[in-house]
């Protein structure tokens, strides 16, 4: 019986098991069968009767004859698997004899678009079909979760790594789903941020968002003002004058490629006018009065400016935008904007006018936070909303001149806020949110003016004011981030909390397996 997960997969399995239908209302249910269980919930899945696929000693591999592409996604999926079965698992395009996972770039159908995917399984076989490796990375991501969890441990067991039969096809709601990371509060180093990325792959996020300076840090080397990261980065430049650190070109280079490793994206954001204290401490040039302020690591916001009339303040931008264009494979460059409380609106738009064609000038799409759009942006100018109120005259103006949104609203989707007040990690002002806080809203309606068709995506970002370590990060991330991938992946009509409960204490054994540090939420009986 084929399903759309959801609350109407739910219903059906509630049908089919009185004992269980008698819960429902109470407790939320076990999920059937793994296919009910993904995070995010594909477009359709179903189990299907027959036996299940074994993964074996002699299970290969196969991948789409002549395709780099889907080459890699083999390599990655078998860099997955080998940990935790023992199990050599080649990676092959020749055809194979014995028991295979294909992923295949052929016979996915328009369906399934350029990111979704169509992924078999039966008891010889496992078939992963895309029209693109982004696609074949999503089903194997998918595959993963239709494993038993101990697949994630590195420790190989005598135990069967059996697939349920079924089915699977899947395309997302949005194209751009990301998660944002605030290096610059407090550094996080490339080790750090790949586990980072490790983690976020796994729910289907495309993008990560790596918030570079604030008045705190610069952390992105830049070679036209060699000082800004060493000085502006360096020890003790984190908040409460905790740690320190910045990327080199070099380190920066890589971790482009370890994301596009995972399907990866990465959006470089430089913030300006304000959150600048760091450029402005470093290089006294830039302040209207040509001297030096001094560093700062409290988290006050909203004191600092780049000096709107002066030339070199251009030249400094335009020397940045370049350098981190250069360094940038990816579409977008993010140019911050946002709470420039020390800049006049007026001096804010002259500002905003100068610099957006400088991103375009470097080849590169500009996202700006909300307040963006006081500059009245050309519409490839993507503003990113973050303010917790469901109207805003502005960003609505901006929305029917044609400018498309990413989603993030703070008191939804802010993964550094509180989840109650018992969090010692985090902060509150924009209230707390625990997971049914976050899961509980629809990007294509939450703000007046600024339907469906206007979101460009969604994302979660993460400030690291209060937050150090790996550790801290996974905690505040899950399980809400693969909240707001399921909001970004997901068909509207089969958003379902009582669903997605369920299937989150799943995953809690998956995250035990693995180490994250998760919060326990009340919420889900893990
Ligand atoms: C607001 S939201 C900020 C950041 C802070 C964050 C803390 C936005 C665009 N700016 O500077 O780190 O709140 O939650």
């Amino acid at each position: 019986m084929a399903a759309v997960l959801g609350a109407a997969a739910l219903t059906m399995t509630a049908l089919a098991h009185p004992a269980m239908a008698e819960q429902a209302t109470t407790a939320a249910q076990q999920p059937a069968s793994r296919y009910e269980a993904l995070i995010p919930a594909p477009l359709e899945a179903d189990a299907h009767q027959g036996p299940a696929f074994e993964l074996g000693p002699h299970t290969v591999i196969r991948t789409q004859r002549g395709s780099d592409e889907a080459r890699q996604v083999g390599e990655y999926l078998a860099e997955q698997l080998r940990p935790a079965t023992g199990y050599p698992i080649k990676v092959t395009d020749r055809a194979a004899d014995g028991p295979s996972i294909a992923l295949l770039l052929r016979g996915a159908g328009t369906r399934v678009g350029d990111q979704g995917y169509r992924l078999d399984v039966n008891r010889n076989e496992i078939t992963i079909r895309a029209n693109t490796g982004d696609g074949l990375f999503a089903g194997v991501q998918t595959l993963r979760q239709l494993l038993p969890a101990e697949i994630a441990a590195d420790s190989p067991r005598a135990r069967e790594w059996s697939v349920p039969a079924g089915r699977v096809v899947d395309a997302p709601r949005f194209a751009y789903r990301a998660a944002m990371l605030d290096i610059a509060r407090h550094f996080h180093t490339p080790d750090e941020i790949k586990s980072y990325i490790d983690q976020i792959a796994h729910y289907k996020i495309n993008y990560l968002h790596l918030h570079l300076t604030d008045d705190q840090g610069w952390r992105i080397e830049i070679d036209s003002w060699p000082r800004l990261a060493p000085e502006g980065g360096g020890e003790g430049t984190g908040v409460d004058g905790v740690g320190g650190g910045y990327l080199t070109k070099e380190d920066y280079a890589d971790l482009v490629a370890y994301a596009e490793s995972r399907h990866i994206t990465i959006v470089p954001e430089i913030d300006m006018p304000g959150h600048t204290n760091a450029a402005l401490s470093v290089y006294g040039e830039l302040n209207c009065d040509g001297k030096p302020v001094p560093p700062r690591t409290d988290t006050e916001v909203g004191y600092s400016s780049l000096c709107i009339d002066l030339d070199i303040t251009y030249r400094f931008v335009e020397d940045v935008i370049r350098e981190i264009a250069e360094l940038t494979p990816g579409p977008y460059l993010h140019i911050g904007g946002d709470e420039a409380h020390a800049t006049p609106d007026e001096d804010y738009r002259a500002f905003m006018q100068r610099v957006l064609p400088l991103v375009e000038k470097y080849g590169k799409r500009a996202f700006g936070w909300t307040e963006v759009t006081k500059a009245e942006p050309p519409t490839s100018v993507v503003p990113q909303f973050w303010h917790t109120n469901r109207e805003n005259a502005s960003l609505a103006e901006a929305v029917a001149r044609g400018n498309k949104v990413i989603m993030s609203p703070a008191n939804k989707a802010y993964l550094d806020m509180k989840y109650d007040e018992n969090t010692q990690l985090g902060l509150t002002w924009a209230g707390y949110i625990e997971v049914k806080d976050a899961y509980e809203w629809d990007p294509g309606s939450h703000v007046s003016g600024v339907g469906e068709d206007a979101v460009f995506g969604v994302e979660a970002p993460l400030w690291s004011e209060t937050l150090r370590s790996l550790d801290d990060i996974e905690f505040m991330a899950f399980p809400r981030l693969p909240a707001i991938a399921e909001l970004g992946w997901s068909p509207a009509e089969s958003h379902d909390w009582e669903s997605f409960r369920a299937r989150l204490a799943e995953e809690g054994k998956r995250w035990e397996a693995e180490g994250v540090n998760f919060y326990r939420s009340p919420q889900i009986d893990w």
